[in-house]
């Protein structure tokens, strides 16, 4: 070892214990991460777990006034949690030991609104406590989510509660260990219990929890802790809960300007080219539609296709993957989650099986000062601390990797040593296909990590230009894998008469099953639009018949169709397009209120025959960037249109950052006509629209 250190420093190089720093290394450039920060982002995949009062009263938000004697799962196993989380490869958890509602998963010393006062454990229990342990049995870090906003606190909106706030942030980061991570959602203030006042309180985001001091004190107690969201933060929301990065992805921000509320949320998809401070995007989405876990969602756990995709575009875009998994009423990770978890990690083990660069032989167009330090053998060598680096003005130059024969290819993986900086700001890949350069990708940055997902080529060689870069770059690693073809699931859909459509990417068979069986290529070939209008479970396949693979299993629920279903009346609006909100279609919606017809807004349909009905279901609008969402809901029943009983009112929880289909249940009753009136509104519109109205048969 001592010999090699010697004929190391002849050739003037100096070894760090972080990897390679030579005398000419290149110097950081703008914002660069702290350690902190590169150690979370290496993380990549790590785990949310939404579990709490709400799992029991089958709520997104809860008001703050459920009684923490209604927290009670029959088999709640955290070791079931960690042993799926560590067998999907993530991590890590993060917790959620308070949500909007206030109840603590914990036996907190400030409040009785916890885990002592439910009849689990006899009111011994304390989650967090018995989560920290199984995460250390299982080598998974523990990360911990305390709702700033709480609707249950007689003193939410006053200095004292703050105080409050703050005292368990000390309890959280003092007694359950390292805390890789804390999450401050940015839902706060609007109404709540609030101890009984039962009123709407607004704070000032920006002031109200002087952020700056609360940071000190995290940092004086819990240095190691990464902390997200809201503040002056080091990661931020990736600005949508579909766990989707953009294209182009900056780790930098301009936070001043966003702690002075000058930037939407929207902008944090790709964050700032000229961000004054590193601040990497978190991906978080839930495995279901909601957050939290709901009996009806069981069968809408998503797709095989959507989670392969958000992995692409999270981890492969990056950001690093916050992945939700509501624990259910049991206190287990639902058997179809984990399932759908385990095709994704196979799906993905087999993409990334065989790395085909190692052992090409590669030259570049610029090497930083012709020093084979920096060349890019480096980038293809499998140790992320070597760098092939260009010199400080060049920002613009090719590596070049040639094949020993036609190899084929279909995954492009690329990192920027982020230590020194995140520079990359335009690059391009050509195949030589057939003796001819031919461009398969034309991307903007690159960051810690960026994965393409391109169609197939077969190549004698493979370049990778960089065409623009904030100074000269530094590439860690590129990588090349042939992933296994995936058949993309069909789509399905059925209009309001019962017609039922399906389609498949590049003409691939579609198989499919109406009995609930699963399909194979032995079932009903689809051929054209076919009428079905009575409740059934549609089951389908896509078969790239040449390739002999077929696709996840499709499988769409419906109730007896909507054939005989009108819109009878609405309050405002135009009523002849009001029937989009009954036609099957969620992507065509249909408006109403304005400011001289102000809300509440009514719309009566006629199902046109008694139907005996569970629930009902809102689908806001789904296309655009002004989705008109309803916040505040009351839906009557009728037998005959003149005697009106009402079966439910409430809130759209979450609906503004997740605007996905709202089931809300009520016990079954006989109906025809549905009155549905929109209370209120996100944000201060009068304008409210639907996409779909449906019922729960
Ligand atoms: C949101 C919250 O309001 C949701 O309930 C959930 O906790 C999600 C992760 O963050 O903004």
């Amino acid at each position: 070892m001592k010999n090699i250190y010697l004929s190391l420093c002849l050739f003037g190089v100096i070894f760090s214990s972080f990897g390679q720093e030579f005398t000419n290394a290149p110097k950081p450039f703008g914002p660069v991460p702290t350690q902190k920060q590169i150690d979370w982002q290496e993380m990549e995949f790590y785990a949310f777990v939404h579990f709490s009062l709400n799992t029991f009263t089958n709520k997104e938000w809860g008001f703050g006034d459920e009684s923490p004697e209604l927290f009670n799962p029959s088999q709640l196993d955290v070791r079931q949690w960690t042993r799926v989380v560590k067998e999907a490869g993530m991590k890590g958890i993060i917790l959620v030991a308070k949500h909007h509602d206030g109840f603590c998963l914990w036996p907190s010393a400030y409040t009785e609104r916890s885990v002592k006062n439910s009849p689990w454990e006899n009111g011994k229990g304390d989650l967090v406590k018995e989560l920290a342990a199984a995460c250390k049995e299982y080598d998974l870090k523990l990360g911990l989510y305390l709702s700033p906003w709480d609707r249950n606190h007689p003193q939410y909106g006053k200095p004292e509660y703050i105080t409050y706030f703050r005292n368990q942030l000390k309890e959280l980061l003092t007694n359950y260990g390292d805390v890789f991570e804390m999450w401050f959602d940015g839902a706060n203030g609007g109404d709540g219990y609030y101890g009984g006042a039962n009123e709407t309180r607004k704070i000032n985001t920006l002031t109200y929890y002087n952020w700056d001091e609360t940071y000190k004190l995290i940092y004086s107690i819990a240095p190691k802790t990464l902390v997200w969201g809201v503040g002056p933060s080091e990661a931020r929301w990736i600005g949508n809960e579909e766990g989707r990065a953009g294209k182009t992805n900056w780790s930098l921000l301009r936070q001043k300007d966003e702690l002075a509320g000058k930037v939407h949320y929207s902008e944090f998809m790709s964050g700032h080219e000229d961000g004054e401070k590193w601040v990497p995007g978190e991906a978080d989405v839930s495995i279901r539609p909601g957050w939290f876990y709901h009996s009806v969602e069981d069968d809408k756990v998503r797709s095989l296709d959507e989670m392969v995709d958000i992995y692409y575009e999270s981890i492969g875009r990056n950001a690093t993957l916050l992945l939700n998994l509501p624990v259910d009423r049991r206190g287990l990770v639902h058997e179809n989650d984990e399932a759908r978890l385990k095709e994704l990690v196979a799906t993905i083990k087999a993409d990334f099986s065989r790395e085909l660069l190692a052992g090409t032989q590669v030259q570049a167009s610029n090497i930083r000062a012709n020093d084979s330090n920096f060349g890019p053998q480096n980038v293809s060598d499998g140790n992320k601390n070597t760098y092939w680096a260009t010199d400080d003005k060049v920002k613009e130059a090719t590596v070049e990797f040639t094949f020993k024969k036609p190899t084929e290819i279909n995954r492009v993986l690329l990192q920027e040593y982020i230590k020194l900086g995140q520079r990359v700001k335009a690059f391009s890949i050509e195949a030589k296909v057939d003796g001819q350069w031919k461009t398969i990708a034309t991307e903007t940055t690159i960051g810690y990590k960026r994965i393409l997902r391109l169609d197939r080529v077969t190549a004698t060689a493979l370049r990778v230009n960089i065409l623009d870069a904030k100074a000269g770059f530094v590439i860690s690693t590129i990588e090349a894998y042939n992933a296994p073809t995936f058949v993309k699931e069909p789509h399905i859909g059925r209009d309001k008469n019962g017609l039922v459509t399906m389609k498949s990417e590049g003409g691939a068979a579609i198989y499919y099953t109406l009995d609930g069986k699963t399909p194979s290529e032995k079932s009903t070939l689809y051929k054209a639009p076919f009428k079905y209008n009575k409740a059934v479970e549609i089951k389908a396949i896509a078969r790239n018949t040449k390739e002999k693979i077929n696709s996840a299993v499709k499988s769409a629920k419906y109730g007896v169709s909507k054939e005989k279903w009108k819109v009878i009346s609405v309050s405002s609006g135009d009523d002849k397009s009001a029937e989009r909100i009954i036609d099957g279609d969620a992507n065509t919606d249909w408006a109403f209120g304005n400011n001289e017809n102000k809300l509440p807004q009514t719309v009566v349909i006629d199902m046109g025959e008694l139907v005996s009905i569970k629930g009902f279901t809102y689908t806001p609008q789904q296309v655009g960037s002004n989705l008109g969402l309803i916040s505040n809901y009351e839906l009557y029943t009728s037998a005959d249109s003149f005697y009106w009983d009402k079966q439910s009112e409430g809130e759209f929880s979450n609906i503004k950052h997740n605007p996905i289909e709202q089931v809300k249940s009520f016990s079954t009753v006989k109906a025809r006509f549905l009155k549905f009136v929109a209370t209120a509104a996100v944000g201060k519109t009068q304008t409210v629209s639907i996409a779909e109205i449906g019922v729960v048969e």
